[in-house]
């Protein structure tokens, strides 16, 4: 028998759990997703668990079960059951599913911190690290940098030149799997029962991480590589783990593309910290593009805003509107082809 409280059960849980129809079932929490079951560890231990038809249809791909969720469940033999209702999400990072316009893809749900893995070595990106933290904010859920393998050379100057514009907004933490005294800090911010996703390019050492945190081997890493230094693709799923007497961490495959999924104009105008001058724009709906008496452009002109800051914050709120325009022109579509059915089967009953 375990105590879910180790996994984030919690009052205002046992409260969602109320509304649901099925709330006299068992709940559980998705540790794991596979091709055609889902772990789930609920009060009598773990179980692997399928869709009931009514979770699984008339639902997008976005909303069925991803690692993290809360779920009920009709059990069935002996560590088998039927999955019949997800509690509501509250803190979900998403992404914009690869290959697609508007489609999006749940990476992990109800998470309270997310932890942006960046190695110290060629794979540093601030771009990448304003990607996720968008799109992590944006989620409601709290953002915080670890930059790994500081046992590496690095130019410390030029990283705290190029975090300039984010790091009062985040913690930061430098960390290398060989040097115990730069986890045990990483290991302290974490609380009982918090649930932290981490993110960011494979290869980067997200698993070497957790394993350096759980303090043994719980998830396999690659083999120390002396060639390019670039990922392999080591981890293949999103899967959680527990931290013996404190967290829940959710390891990520590392990802080539995190596309913006979600209409995030104001979360970047703030992250990029253009609200300010925004607030004296001449006109109310001013683009800071090209418009006369804009004080966002102004800034730039006089480099108290970075013109790289500037340019990756268009580039963003760019891909943003596409998503939500496409999204929104998806959701339209989807309405009337809707209408078209429940017309075609009103004909067919007379
Ligand atoms: N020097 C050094 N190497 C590290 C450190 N952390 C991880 N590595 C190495 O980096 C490589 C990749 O580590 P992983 O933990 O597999 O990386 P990952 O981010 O989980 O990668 P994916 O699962 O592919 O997304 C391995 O060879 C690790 O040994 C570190 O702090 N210092
Ligand atoms: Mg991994
Ligand atoms: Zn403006």
């Amino acid at each position: 028998m375990n105590s879910l409280s180790s996994y984030g059960w919690n009052d205002d849980l046992f409260q969602l759990k109320q509304i649901s129809q099925y709330k006299h079932l068992f709940h559980g929490r998705v540790t794991a997703v596979n091709k055609t079951n889902y772990e789930v560890i609920a009060e009598r231990g773990r179980l692997l668990c399928e869709l009931a038809g009514n979770v699984l249809y008339g639902r997008p791909s976005s909303e069925l079960p991803c690692t993290g969720d809360w779920i009920i469940f009709q059990p069935f033999d002996d560590n088998k059951g039927i999955i019949v209702d997800i509690l509501p999400r509250k803190h979900t990072l998403y992404r914009k599913k690869s290959g697609t316009v508007s489609d999006r893809q749940a990476i992990a749900s109800h998470v309270d911190k997310a932890f942006i893995v960046q190695s110290l070595d060629a794979n540093f990106s601030i771009r990448r690290t304003e990607r996720f933290m968008v799109q992590i904010v944006e989620g409601n859920i709290q953002p915080i940098l670890v930059l790994t393998k500081s046992d590496l050379s690095f130019n410390r100057r030029q990283i705290d030149e190029s975090l300039k514009h984010m790091g009062h907004q985040m913690p930061i933490f430098f960390t290398s799997i060989l040097l115990p005294e730069t986890i045990l800090p990483l290991r302290e911010s974490i609380k009982r029962g918090e649930t932290i996703v981490f993110v960011g390019s494979s290869g980067v050492g997200k698993s070497s991480l957790i394993n350096a945190l759980c303090g043994r081997t719980v998830l396999t890493t690659s083999e120390i590589s002396k060639s390019s230094g670039k990922g392999r693709h080591t981890s293949t799923r999103r899967e959680m783990v527990l931290m013996e007497d404190n967290g829940i961490l959710i390891d990520t495959p590392g990802v080539r593309e995190f596309g913006l999924a979600s209409d995030s104009s104001e979360t970047l105008a703030t992250i990029f910290e253009v609200s300010d001058f925004a607030e004296s724009c001449r006109f109310e709906d001013c683009k800071h593009v090209d418009e006369p008496g804009c004080k966002v452009i102004e800034a730039v002109n006089n480099g108290l805003l970075e013109l790289d800051v500037y340019n990756s914050y268009l580039k963003l709120r760019k891909e943003s509107w596409y998503f939500s325009a496409s999204e929104y022109e998806k959701r339209k579509r989807d309405k009337s082809f809707a209408k078209i059915s429940e017309e075609a089967k009103r004909l067919k009953k007379r």
